[in-house]
């Protein structure tokens, strides 16, 4: 039996657009009110999940959701039809309008926290979606998240899902952008790494400038959710300084794959701390750290061209690739860096580049946008089938994306009812494509 990690990357939705709604993710500050291409992101994001799938990865798809959210508004106290709700949010306040439009669950990262079933105490597959609490616009993906996880990995013999953390700061959690697991084999028990950004209890460092996302106690209670032993888990501080450059996740500044971690100098607190308990905790597999000094890279460069935001996937051959965007290969001192690496012998052999500049210019690179399950063959024969990519599926998608998206959206066109009908037209069919059945609340007329 083969053991494997399937990427589930989020289909952008029709919605996208840059509303400027993420202090402390610099890209998204940078675009606010920019017009938006929601057309060109989702093919983006199409392209790059199907050169994966055509070099052999298993590459998954996980459909938007509803957006504009009317069941939010209503539960802010608009109400009438559902045109009635869009048309009063926009002319009492229009500010909501973007908040309620992202399409912000296409950066699949944020999902959810995924345990493979090799760490779990009862030898399953562990799924908790995060709250996402830090940021009103992403806290009301987690409901509609859960469901479509359960449809995709059904509850029982192989898949245990848990209900997102309590909505509160306390408890912020966004998902497995802030988790990494460090393994000899995909099918060994591994070691999984939770960084977060503060621990609420208590007076140690925190950012002055950008929220810290991510808390300890959130961490905690996934891990003990999931049932991992505690020897082979490590829970570390992110360095203040990185969040205030920056850093909202820690996949902004690190990523691991197997028994390798790639990250910049000024990730962790404390960085010799970390890097001696994930050794302590892989026992007789060596960690292979791959660091990036300050010196070569500063921590403004890593942010600008996200060159940490990316997929450390393993080849059949045993050989890393590395997945970045394509602004690493602009910025000459990353291009410099990168041509180095390929050069120095170690486990990444390939870089592969893609644009995904509309996905990008929110702050979310290749890393982002995917979703890590670590499968065998018998919990991948327990998906539910349709979502896979192959080669009658890309087809299907990129037609279903030509017939329902826009290539131009703009802030006041998030009040249009015209484009909530589109986009629920486009879910509608969607669900017919993936077989996930029934995922949204909302019911076409
Ligand atoms: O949560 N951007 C997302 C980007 C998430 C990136 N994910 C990972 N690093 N894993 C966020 O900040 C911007 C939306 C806007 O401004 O329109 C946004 O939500």
């Amino acid at each position: 039996m083969s053991t494997f990690e399937a990427n589930f990357d989020g289909l952008v939705g029709p919605t996208h657009n840059y509303g400027g709604l993420s202090r402390g993710n610099v890209a998204s500050l940078a675009h606010d009110g920019a017009a938006s291409n929601p057309k060109q992101a989702a093919l983006q994001g199409l392209a790059k999940m199907k050169a994966l799938a055509e070099r052999g990865f298993r590459q998954g798809v996980l459909p938007p959701q509803e957006r504009p959210d009317i069941a939010a508004l209503r539960r802010l106290g608009f109400s009438g039809a559902d045109s009635d709700v869009l048309r009063a949010a926009a002319r009492s306040t229009p500010q909501l309008l973007p908040q309620v439009g992202s399409a912000s669950c296409m950066w699949a990262a944020n999902a959810a926290t995924v345990s493979p079933s090799a760490d779990t105490r009862d030898g399953r597959v562990h799924f908790t979606p995060a709250n996402l609490n830090s940021k009103f616009h992403r806290s009301i993906e987690h409901p509609t998240t859960a469901r479509i996880l359960q449809a995709i990995f059904p509850a029982g013999r192989h898949f245990a899902h848990h209900t997102a953390l309590p909505d509160c700061a306390l408890f912020g959690d966004e998902g497995g952008a802030n988790h990494t697991r460090l393994c000899a084999e995909y099918d060994a028990a591994g070691v999984e790494l939770f960084v977060y950004g503060r621990a609420m209890s208590g007076n140690g460092p925190a950012p002055h400038r950008f929220p810290a996302r991510q808390t300890r106690e959130a961490s905690e209670a996934v891990a003990r959710l999931h049932g991992l032993a505690s020897g082979r888990t490590v829970f570390a501080l992110q360095n203040p300084t990185a969040i205030d450059a920056g850093v909202f996740h820690n996949d902004v500044i690190a990523v691991g794959n197997r028994n390798v971690l790639f990250f910049h100098a000024q990730a962790f607190h404390d960085k010799a701390d970390v890097l001696a308990a994930c050794a302590r905790a892989l026992c007789d597999t060596p960690l292979v750290a791959i660091e990036v000094p300050e010196a070569t890279l500063s921590l403004q460069d890593a942010v600008a061209s996200y060159l940490f935001n990316s997929q450390l996937l393993s080849r059949a051959d045993g050989k890393m690739l590395l997945v970045v965007p394509e602004e690493c290969r602009r910025n000459a001192k990353v291009a410099s860096y990168l041509d180095g690496l390929l050069l120095s012998g170690g486990p990444i052999a390939e870089v592969l580049a893609f644009d995904l500049k509309q996905s990008m210019q929110n702050g979310g690179g290749p890393a982002c946008l995917r979703l890590r399950v670590v499968l065998n063959d018998l919990e991948a024969a327990a998906v539910t089938p349709g979502v896979w990519l192959s080669e009658t599926l890309y087809p299907r998608l990129t037609a279903w994306v030509e017939r329902h998206y826009r290539d131009r959206l703009t802030e006041a066109d998030l009040a249009d009812p015209q484009l909530l009908l589109e986009s629920r037209t486009a879910l509608d069919e969607l669900t017919r494509i993936l077989g996930v059945g029934a995922v949204y609340p909302f019911q076409l007329a």
